[in-house]
């Protein structure tokens, strides 16, 4: 019974806009916590805080996040520093002399092997090795005319200084088969000298050559198997010059 009773009061309370009910069951019900009120307006603004106080700056703020915007152009070129400390003493370089004497040496040479160069393609055939020039017009003479051509062309007669020189210049053979070389023994019978009169530095004599055939041979040639021979200075022969 007791529990029914407090249902009810709880039902009155809740329909306490009926304060006539509320007021009649009120002296037989327990004693319970009223309703809270409807709160009140909001009173009127305060009035405005002081200034706070120099010095004392408020509290650094987070930190923002990166922009998204592309990276700007670069700025302008800033101005000049001061100027800086004397620099360390370069090296010296090369004396003015030294390179004058350089640059005249390679221009000599070069123009050298230019006016070499120039005169064999003045020929007909010609042929490289080393620094050397064979060349040749196809003339078939005898020596003193061989000399004659060679020297008009600004050239020397052939005369091959080691075997390599040999092989390429009876590589220039044709009939007949043999060219007059620079070396003869018209000083001295037997003793074969070079055209400024100096020895001989590579023979490639035949067997049994030099033999001074019937006391008539004071000239060279050099024949097609590469070996050499003395003739008469008056054989008709190819005539090869060098350069
Ligand atoms: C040649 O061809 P012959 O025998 O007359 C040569 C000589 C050689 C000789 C060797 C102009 O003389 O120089 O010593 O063969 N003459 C000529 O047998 O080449
Ligand atoms: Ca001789
Ligand atoms: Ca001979």
């Amino acid at each position: 019974m007791a529990v029914l009773k407090h249902y009810l009061c709880a039902a009155l309370i809740l329909i306490q806009f009926v304060p006539d009910l509320l007021a009649a069951s009120d002296s037989s019900c327990p004693a319970l916590a009223g309703v809270p009120g409807t709160p009140g307006h909001n009173g009127s603004p305060g009035r405005d805080g002081r200034d706070g106080r120099d010095g004392f700056p408020g509290l650094k703020g987070e930190k923002g996040d990166p922009g998204i915007g592309a990276q700007g152009p670069p700025g302008k070129m800033g101005p000049a520093g001061l100027i800086g400390p004397k620099g360390e003493k370069g090296n010296s370089g090369l004396p003015g002399g030294d390179v004058q004497h350089t640059l005249t040496a390679d221009v000599k040479y070069l123009t050298e092997r230019l006016t070499v160069v120039e005169k064999v393609l003045g020929f007909q055939t010609f042929k490289k090795v080393g620094k050397k020039y064979f060349v040749s017009d196809g003339l078939v003479a005898n020596f003193e005319n061989a000399q004659i051509f060679c020297s008009d062309a600004g050239a020397k007669i052939a005369l091959p200084r080691n075997e390599d020189e040999n092989k390429v210049l009876v590589s220039m053979n044709n009939i007949p088969k043999s060219m007059f070389i620079g070396a003869t023994d018209k000083e001295k019978e037997g003793l074969f000298v070079d055209m400024d009169n100096q020895p001989l530095t590579f023979t490639k004599w035949r067997t049994n050559e030099p033999n001074d055939y019937k006391d008539q041979e004071d000239c060279t040639v050099a024949e097609i198997t590469g070996g050499w021979n003395d003739v008469p200075c008056s054989a008709k022969v190819n005539v090869v010059c060098e350069l």
